[in-house]
């Protein structure tokens, strides 16, 4: 479904007046607001292309209609949130989920949207028709040289297919681990991962990055080989200087201090990227911001403080990436609450005054501190947001119009009511 430039115009006409009295309001209190806008107008969150389709739990699932059938319905789903928001300008590929048969075509197709391709993404947690080995007791753990290999092979094939898209990261995300104490040697089952990603890492471009997400639990119930951010940190630095930690929001034991992890992998050069959902119990793959929005700003304020004390850029210096599963809600609405929460969180911390904080810290003035923070926290920053949105050309409210525009019924015209999408 093409949304068309005028469309878009039309709707903010509309509503512009009520903008812009919302806008100069936040805008008289915001110091270096020019700035801050500039920033909100260059981020860009990377959506994940399982994420477009409805997703399930192992109990079931209740599909929504209009399904990206294909990689290039999924690569024009993400144009259309792009062009509605302006700041979901890229894509994070599965390998085998969405082998791309035509590299050149969907490479035209993305850049004709404004999107490239963030981190791909290699599965060695399925099992796929027609391959030899299973990975049903791991696979860059397992005992066996022959597993290991194919996932080594397969991981691999994943950067091949990512060179060809001009992506420059590949994710592993392994299910390895064990279910019940004694199944495996925890040393051995380490060793053997390491070895293996030894050998993935030297097959990177230099200019590419390995990202080492870690996850406390599930599939595996016991132990998991790269359980925490220790183990990832662990071996993203035997790995080398490519090789970073990423850190999904749900992948951790309930009340984990996230935005410690952050500061500190940051300090240590080793925070890769991101995959932002949110969670009340576990890898719940809930909408950003749905459940602990508190948290994910306190991360953001990590983040900037963190990144601008190194003088990184914020928009590319690390990967933003949803990771997320919409089993109630249409995939697509919930990523526009998903994306618009990250930028919610990211300009409440560009509001946060680091040399006020600072010198709140140095005179142990806790109350000062708290208040600077909380100051910034809620302090309704939509108008900047949106007149950020308005200055890329997008929505001034990318939600209302999807609704107006009905893009879901069109979809389903488009496409059928009985679509699954690849994914989770
Ligand atoms: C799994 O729990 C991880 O979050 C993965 O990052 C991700 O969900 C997966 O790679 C998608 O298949
Ligand atoms: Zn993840
Ligand atoms: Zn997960
Ligand atoms: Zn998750």
């Amino acid at each position: 479904m093409l949304v068309e430039k005028y469309k878009i115009d039309q709707f903010n006409h509309e509503i512009l007046n009520d903008h812009k009295r919302k806008f100069e309001f936040v805008a008289s209190s915001v110091k270096n607001v020019e700035e801050i806008l500039q920033k909100l107008v260059d981020f860009q969150i990377a959506i994940p292309s399982w994420a477009l389709g409805t997703g399930g739990t192992r109990f079931g699932r209740f599909a929504g209609g209009g399904e990206p059938r294909s990689l290039e319905e999924k690569i024009e789903d993400i144009g259309l949130l792009h062009k509605l928001n302006n700041c979901s300008g890229a894509i994070s590929l599965h390998i085998p989920w969405d082998i791309p048969t035509n590299s050149n075509n969907i490479k035209a197709l993305a850049a004709q949207h404004g999107i490239r391709f963030d981190a791909m993404n290699s599965n060695t947690f399925q099992d796929q028709a027609g391959q030899e080995w299973s990975y049903k007791y791991g696979s860059m753990q397992h005992i066996d040289k022959g597993v290991r290999r194919q996932a080594i092979e397969h991981n691999i094939e994943v950067i091949k297919y990512g060179i060809e898209l001009g992506s420059e990261s590949l994710t592993v995300w392994l299910a390895d681990g064990s279910n019940f104490p004694g199944q495996l040697n925890m040393r051995k089952a380490f060793q053997n991962t390491l070895e293996s990603l030894q050998e993935v890492y030297a097959e990177l471009p230099d200019n590419w990055k390995m990202f080492v997400e870690y996850k406390a639990f599930e599939p595996n119930f016991y132990s998991t080989t790269v359980g925490d951010w220790g183990q990832s940190f662990l071996y993203a630095s035997k790995l080398g200087p490519k090789a970073y930690t990423l850190v999904d929001l749900g992948h951790h034991l309930p009340n984990a201090n996230i935005e410690q992890i952050v500061a500190l992998l940051l300090m240590e050069e080793k925070l890769g990227g991101f995959h932002f959902n949110d969670s009340k119990y576990s890898d719940d793959d809930l909408t950003v911001g749905s459940i602990n929005p508190y948290q994910l700003f306190l991360i953001f304020k990590e983040l900037v403080e963190g990144m601008d004390a190194r003088g990184m850029n914020h928009a590319s210096d690390l990967g933003w990436m949803i990771d997320a599963s919409h089993n109630v809600k249409d995939p697509l609405e919930d990523l526009l609450q998903s994306v618009e929460a990250i930028m919610i969180a990211y300009a409440q911390a560009l509001l946060v005054d680091a040399k006020e904080l600072e010198a709140a810290q140095l005179a142990n003035d806790v109350v000062r501190a708290q208040e600077i923070l909380q100051g910034a926290y809620r302090t309704d920053v939509r108008p900047l947001i949106a007149e950020a949105r308005l200055r890329g050309g997008a929505a001034l409210e990318p939600l209302n119009l999807y609704r107006q525009l009905k893009v879901r019924e069109n979809l389903i015209k488009e496409r059928g009511l009985k679509t699954v999408a690849t994914g989770l």
